[in-house]
């Protein structure tokens, strides 16, 4: 099997499962229109019953009870199925919820509601138009190609369905680092047809703006944001844009980031930006301006280390929380730095009480071993979304700031990055899809159980044989702390290449001494950033005071973070008892080892799924187990010079049997190959 149809492929019950469930013979969609979410789910259902229960049901679009009760077949309650939604949209996951319970074998409860936590349950694609995706590790994109929206788009419907599946209803289809030609006449038509794709199933799209367009597109001198022929120039396309997408979700703005132009760069403020878009947007419906919060220089100066980009959102958004027009919402990555494998949540997320906001995950694994490595990031997203900020000394769980309830907003939510591309595993890794369906699920109930969201995954992608359930759920539960293991702990951040910004693989040397300022600022003596008030960056002052007073204090702050807020000494006890580096060495080998048994649990599933996801999982389970010894030994080695301390265990720096390839003298040797083959030397 491949992987379209990902945790949608309805697979067929066992007969006697099957037969404990009514004879469904009509499906009632009542609808007059065939493009409307309501038409969807009566062919999906029609579609999940055939392939679910092997019953054929014939849809009917309209019912009158009067005529059903007078006929012989008179309509029995209990095995009639009455799926409503607040609005169409909610019809067609209901519906959706009905079968996906089909198909886990579960029964149907008599009566059942449920709502979302949050009205923005959105993602972000960061496609290019030239057809590559910015982090993308699936192929080419299934949107763009040479410059132009693709003819085909069978696999963008079949993408709008897998959202609306997990409750997802809207998407922002290209890059945060934007094009022009996004808005040249043939793509305005082009973004038209892939609204009218996933408009069926309840998804509604929004665009990335380049902020130079009217300079490089519309041939103007300037893209300054209070320019009357500047306001002129966006009107008009906001004008065009609705023509074609007249439902669309409105704009979203990375400026002054990165190398991105922006209000600043006109010597204007951020707000000025926002509000030109949010103007433009406004006479058209309910289209708002997606601010991201994500504006810092990336040329920082290494040499000043207060230069903190931790506080560069707090920094920028200072004082705005008043001047963004109502429809602006600020959109804020989950940690202060760059969806590390280890961040406190944004401070920023504390200080905008007016202006609403959208919190930004992302689904791509971008830090986090790129599809390549098996890390299931819903136990992540629970250390933000619990976190209690505390804002003005009262609870304020992040999920419900981001909900709106902590400020009683009634727009704002969830965000994404998702780089799902034209594989047919849609995201390079089967297992990989599990943050995918993660995601919508915690969209709508934030304090769902990381492990019962796994195993319904499971039971929906691979069956529902309790050793493959069981097997995937522990591996993907154990998956992000064996990540963080081996990759960078203690709060240091994911110690990947930066430099070279592939943000892949171990290269602890690079995190320091670049102007990307994700630094460490190990040297022979110590490690971790001083982010405290009293001797440090200022950084923990930017939390409401009673998290501020926990983060600014060594005692008090949890050793998961310790190095994210201080500089400490090697040799600095943690509360586990254990000195900082014995903890790297520690951690380094417990990770890893744990990575070797991924295969080996893996290999116990042999049979239990069909073979062709088998092997590709096997492959990438044994690709990951080496890459984490890879992983190891370069961390640990790295500081193991650095500082000078012997690991305690004498494993660090002690391989005397290693003896690199490249090195070896024999004759009359025999080639074997090395299981896993990334552990020889020179593997990337
Ligand atoms: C970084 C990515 C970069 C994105 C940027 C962003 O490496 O490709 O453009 O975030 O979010 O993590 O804008």
């Amino acid at each position: 099997a491949n992987g379209l149809e990902a945790w949608l492929r309805y697979a067929s019950l066992p007969t006697e499962a099957a037969k404990q469930y009514p004879r469904y013979t009509d499906i009632v969609a009542l609808t007059d229109s065939k493009s409307s979410p309501v038409s969807t789910a009566g062919k999906e259902v029609q579609d999940g019953l055939k392939k679910i229960l092997n019953q054929s049901a014939n849809i009917r679009n309209k019912f009158d009870p009067s005529e059903q009760l007078s006929s012989s077949a008179i309509v029995d309650e209990a095995q009639t199925v009455v799926i409503v939604g607040q609005n169409e949209r909610g019809a067609l996951y209901g519906a959706m919820e009905f079968l996906m319970r089909l198909a886990q074998n579960q029964p149907c409860p008599a009566s059942y509601a449920s709502s979302p936590s949050a009205p923005i349950r959105w993602i972000n694609q960061w496609d290019n138009l030239d057809g590559s995706i910015e982090r993308g590790y699936a192929g080419p994109s299934i949107f763009f190609k040479d410059g132009a929206v693709l003819d085909d788009l069978t696999r963008v419907e079949q993408y709008a369905r897998l959202m609306a599946s997990v409750r997802l209803n809207g998407i922002v289809v290209n890059n945060v680092n934007s094009h022009c030609n996004l808005l040249n006449p043939s793509n305005l038509k082009g973004l038209g047809r892939i609204a009218d794709a996933m408009r069926p199933w309840g998804v509604r799209i929004g665009v990335a703006l380049y902020f130079d367009t009217p300079i490089e597109l519309g041939g103007l001198k300037t893209s300054d944001p209070l320019d009357p022929d500047v306001v002129a120039f966006w009107n008009d396309i906001t004008t065009q844009l609705y023509e074609n997408v007249p439902d669309m979700l409105g704009y979203l703005i990375k400026a002054n980031s990165e190398g991105q132009p922006g209000p600043l760069t006109y010597g204007r403020t951020l707000a000025e930006g926002a509000n030109l878009f949010a103007r433009a947007l406004k006479p058209h419906g309910d289209g708002i301006v997606m601010y991201r919060a994500f504006v810092y220089n990336h040329h920082l100066d290494e040499s000043n280390w207060k230069n903190d980009r931790a506080n560069a959102a707090v920094e920028f958004f200072d004082g705005l929380d008043d001047v963004f027009d109502e429809n602006v919402l600020v959109q804020i990555k989950y940690g202060p730095i760059d969806f590390q494998v280890r961040e406190p949540p944004s401070p920023l997320l504390a200080h905008l009480r007016r202006t609403r906001t959208i919190i930004e995950f992302q689904v791509a694994q971008e830090y986090m071993g790129q599809q390549s490595h098996l890390c299931y990031l819903a136990p992540l997203w629970r250390t933000i979304l619990d976190f209690d900020l505390r804002i003005d000394g009262e609870p304020s769980l992040v999920k419900d700031v981001v909900s709106g309830e902590r400020f009683n907003w009634k727009y704002s939510g969830y965000a994404a990055v998702v780089n799902v591309g034209n594989d047919s595993t849609w995201l390079g890794s089967h297992l990989a899809m599990s943050n995918l369906y993660a995601y919508g699920r915690y969209c709508w109930e934030p304090s769902s159980d990381e492990a019962a969201v796994v195993s319904d995954w499971a039971r929906l992608t691979f069956g529902l044989n309790p050793t493959v359930v069981d097997t995937i759920t522990q591996l993907s539960m154990e998956s992000w702390p064996t990540y963080e293991n081996y990759s960078g702990n203690l709060g240091i951040q994911t110690l990947c290449d930066i430099v070279k910004t592939c943000h892949y693989g171990p290269s602890p040397a690079a995190m320091d001494g670049n102007g990307w300022g994700q630094w460490t600022r190990a040297d022979a003596r110590a490690i971790g950033m001083d982010r405290t008030v009293a001797t440090g960056t200022g950084f923990s002052g930017q939390y409401p005071a009673e998290v501020a007073k926990v983060f600014e204090n060594i005692e008090t702050t949890p050793d998961e973070l310790l190095l994210w807020f201080h500089h400490v000494p090697y040799t600095h006890r943690l509360k586990s008892g254990k000195t900082v580096i014995q903890h790297f060495y520690d951690a380094h080998y417990e990770g890893a080892e744990n990575a070797q048994t991924f295969p080996v649990r893996w290999e116990a599933l042999r049979g239990l799924i069909d073979d062709h996801r088998f092997q590709h999982i096997l492959f990438h389970l044994t690709y990951q187990a080496g890459h984490a010894l890879v992983w190891r030994d370069s961390v640990n080695t790295f500081y193991h010079a650095k500082c000078g301390i012997a690991d305690e265990r004498h494993r660090v720096g002690n391989h005397k049997w290693r003896v690199k390839a490249q090195d070896m003298q024999l004759a009359g040797y025999q080639v074997v190959p090395v299981k896993p083959f990334e552990a020889a030397y020179g593997a990337e």
